[in-house]
């Protein structure tokens, strides 16, 4: 039984003087993972846009007026030759995002499944994001050999409500926990930068962590302010905040891997490898993340040589 995680110690721990909080994140870190190494994940928007939720962050929601071409699912071949690409990019693991509240059967779940199983075939990791699921609906999915589903709860419960009305967290923990159950990895994290406080986020981080078992990886985005989003214009987070972040996450959740997720293209070189060395070991790596501008790869992989730093070697069974 791994301990349960309270509020209290987790803001103890946030407020520690960084170099302290860093110590103490690289020390679990260390007892964990390579430090040198990084995850690189590379992202896809399968079906963008025209989404019924209503999330004040995202410029995918139809409730909201960001300047974007919505786009039907692609078709299999074109998702299946994106992977390859980012394959021979370096990146090992490919995540399929769809901008819909919950995966509806039929010939759209069939074609991502035959997206899922073309992934694994290439020797990558496949994760997916699709909304809410039924067991049915995971079931398949992890026969098609899905390695991991993404779904974050994106903020604390108390927070959750000022950012999403279309849905509630004990939804978001459900489809979590179904995903869990049909023997999935777990992917979950949230947003930083949306006007919540270091409560929230630190209520979000408990809630991740006293999962059973916890999530396999963590992302940490940084709000994206989006024109024609509800949180258009809110000011960046401070990147020691970021860092902060990543720190605690890792002390809470020793064995995940910490993804430094969105808002990297507003981090100088510097504060990602803070973000490094508070524990993150995992990037989205490539020039778009779903909709929004990432660094461009070659700038990440210049990051990761100068630090003298490794992209992970891929260790997939075939
Ligand atoms: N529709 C599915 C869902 O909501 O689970 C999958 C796609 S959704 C875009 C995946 C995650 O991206 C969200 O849960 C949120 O955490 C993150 N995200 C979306 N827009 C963002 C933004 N503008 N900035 C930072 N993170 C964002
Ligand atoms: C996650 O936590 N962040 C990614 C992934 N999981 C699906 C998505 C970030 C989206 C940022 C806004 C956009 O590009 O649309
Ligand atoms: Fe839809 Fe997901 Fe965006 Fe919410 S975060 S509006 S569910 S695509």
């Amino acid at each position: 039984m791994s301990k349960t995680w309270t509020i209290a110690e987790a803001k103890k721990i946030h407020q520690l003087p960084i170099t302290e909080l860093l110590f103490r994140a690289q020390t679990i870190h260390r007892e964990h993972h390579e430090p040198d190494a990084v995850q690189l994940c590379t992202l896809l928007s399968i079906k963008t846009g025209a989404c019924s939720e209503d999330c004040a962050y995202c410029p995918q929601s139809g409730h909201h007026n960001a300047d974007l071409e919505p786009e039907r699912l692609l078709p299999v071949e074109e998702v299946l030759s994106k992977a390859r690409l980012a394959r021979e990019r370096g990146a090992t693991r490919f995540c399929m995002g769809a901008a819909w509240r919950d995966a509806r059967d039929g010939h759209q779940f069939d074609a991502v499944l035959e997206m899922v199983k073309g992934v694994r075939e290439l020797g990558m990791e496949a994760c997916c994001t699709l909304g809410m699921l039924t067991d049915e609906q995971a079931a398949k999915l992890k026969e098609a050999g899905l390695t991991a589903y993404n779904h974050n709860i994106d903020s604390s419960k108390e927070f959750y409500g000022e950012i999403i009305q279309t849905r509630t967290f004990k939804e978001r923990l459900d489809t979590i926990q179904r995903v869990s159950d049909a023997g999935i990895q777990v992917c979950a994290g949230g947003i930083i930068g949306m006007g919540e406080t270091d409560g929230d986020r630190m209520g979000m981080l408990v809630t991740l962590a006293n999962l059973t078992p916890q999530p396999e990886s963590v992302p940490i985005n940084a709000l994206v302010a989006v024109p024609g989003t509800p949180l258009e214009g809110r000011e960046p987070v401070d990147p020691l905040e970021l860092v902060r972040m990543c720190a605690v996450a890792r002390i809470l959740l020793p064995k995940a891997r910490v993804r430094l997720s969105a808002g990297r293209e507003g981090l100088t070189r510097e504060a990602q490898l803070l973000c490094f060395m508070a524990g993150a070991n995992s990037i989205f790596y490539g020039e778009k993340l779903l909709t929004t501008p990432n660094p461009d790869a070659d700038a990440d992989m210049a990051l990761l040589r100068d630090a003298g730093m490794k992209a992970l070697i891929p260790t997939i069974e075939a």
